[in-house]
């Protein structure tokens, strides 16, 4: 496989997983894209205690992507660390997503995940849609806080899963961060937070929680999460792997990620519309345009976005 990679030191055997989100919730799920042609198993955000999240409708597919407002609805942590044991025969590298409600739950799951079989710990600072809760790597005192409690509890690396931020400054002081506290990697980007999808015949917002205001993803956010991708990679200086995600649907979208200076990417929306070939028709894609453009490998091709 031409695209093979590795985010910090664990091996991806391509280019391709599924993102923290949809369809990985029970084991069920965790279990068909452990079968799959998805490069890890990344599981659902989980809090301390299980959640049934926000009221329906939640989640609606639009045009170019969706919007939802799911809240968290998770099995709670200790389900995802006997989940992980179970899912360890299929020799995927699998993945924990943790959104705490407070630093202290922060640390709490980090440190259970910490002892447990999973390969890579992805902690959520960007979850847009618990009422009365902002997203935390917008508070960059807030996210220190959480860095400084997490980041010594353990060998597995430690990632953060990032926000989009629309200014050079907040991503300068991210990576400050990142750097400070030795993350492992990063995943850019979150859904675009607190957007606003209309049905103009209704006159209504499209999902029923907070008003309508929900997480944008898909083809929206796309120019927005490479934009991410491409200011971390050349703010972290190759020290801090970076998964991308947002918008990605195809080979190509994978190559401009990759250009941009991804590691592997993430893939949400798409996995949700098309089911789990989706990771075996995107990873093909991506084969052939590497091949066609004589890459040998994802590290030759990595961050080679030219400038006019
Ligand atoms: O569950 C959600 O509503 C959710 C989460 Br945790 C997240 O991180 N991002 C998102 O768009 N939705």
């Amino acid at each position: 496989m031409l695209s093979k990679t590795k985010i910090s030191k664990i091996e991806l055997a391509s280019y391709i997983c599924n993102a923290s989100g949809p369809s990985d919730s029970i084991l069920e799920e965790l279990e068909i894209i452990a079968k799959s042609d998805s490069s890890a198993i990344m599981m659902k955000s989980c809090t301390i205690k299980p959640r049934i999240g926000n009221p329906e409708p939640r989640y609606v597919h639009l045009p170019l992507g969706s919007i939802q407002s799911m809240g968290l609805p998770n099995l709670g942590y200790q389900k995802y660390i006997r989940f992980a044991s179970q899912l360890k025969k299929y020799n995927k590298p699998i993945i924990a997503s943790v959104a705490g409600l407070s630093i202290e739950d922060y640390r709490v799951m980090v440190e259970a995940f910490q002892k447990s079989e999973v390969n890579l710990i992805e902690v959520n600072l960007s979850c847009p849609n618990v009422e009365g809760k902002s997203q935390v790597a917008y508070d960059f005192e807030q996210t220190e806080k959480v860095l400084r409690v997490i980041s010594n509890l353990g060998d597995i690396p430690l990632g953060l899963k990032l926000p989009a931020y629309f200014d050079f400054i907040h991503q300068k002081q991210m990576a400050q961060l990142i750097l400070k506290y030795n993350i492992s990697f990063i995943t850019c980007i979150n859904s675009v937070g607190n957007t606003l999808f209309i049905d103009p015949e209704k006159e209504m917002p499209v999902i029923k929680p907070k008003k309508g205001f929900g997480g944008l993803c898909g083809d929206y956010i796309k120019p927005i999460a490479l934009a991410n991708v491409r200011a971390f990679y050349e703010l972290l200086d190759d020290k801090v792997s970076i998964f991308g995600v947002g918008g990605i649907k195809s080979g190509l979208d994978a190559f401009e990620f990759l250009i941009a200076g991804a590691d592997a990417v993430q893939v949400a929306t798409v996995f949700e519309k098309e089911g789990e070939s989706c990771f075996t028709r995107i990873n093909q894609e991506l084969e052939e345009i590497l091949k066609r453009k004589n890459y040998n490998s994802i590290q030759e091709a990595k961050g080679r976005l030219k400038h006019l």
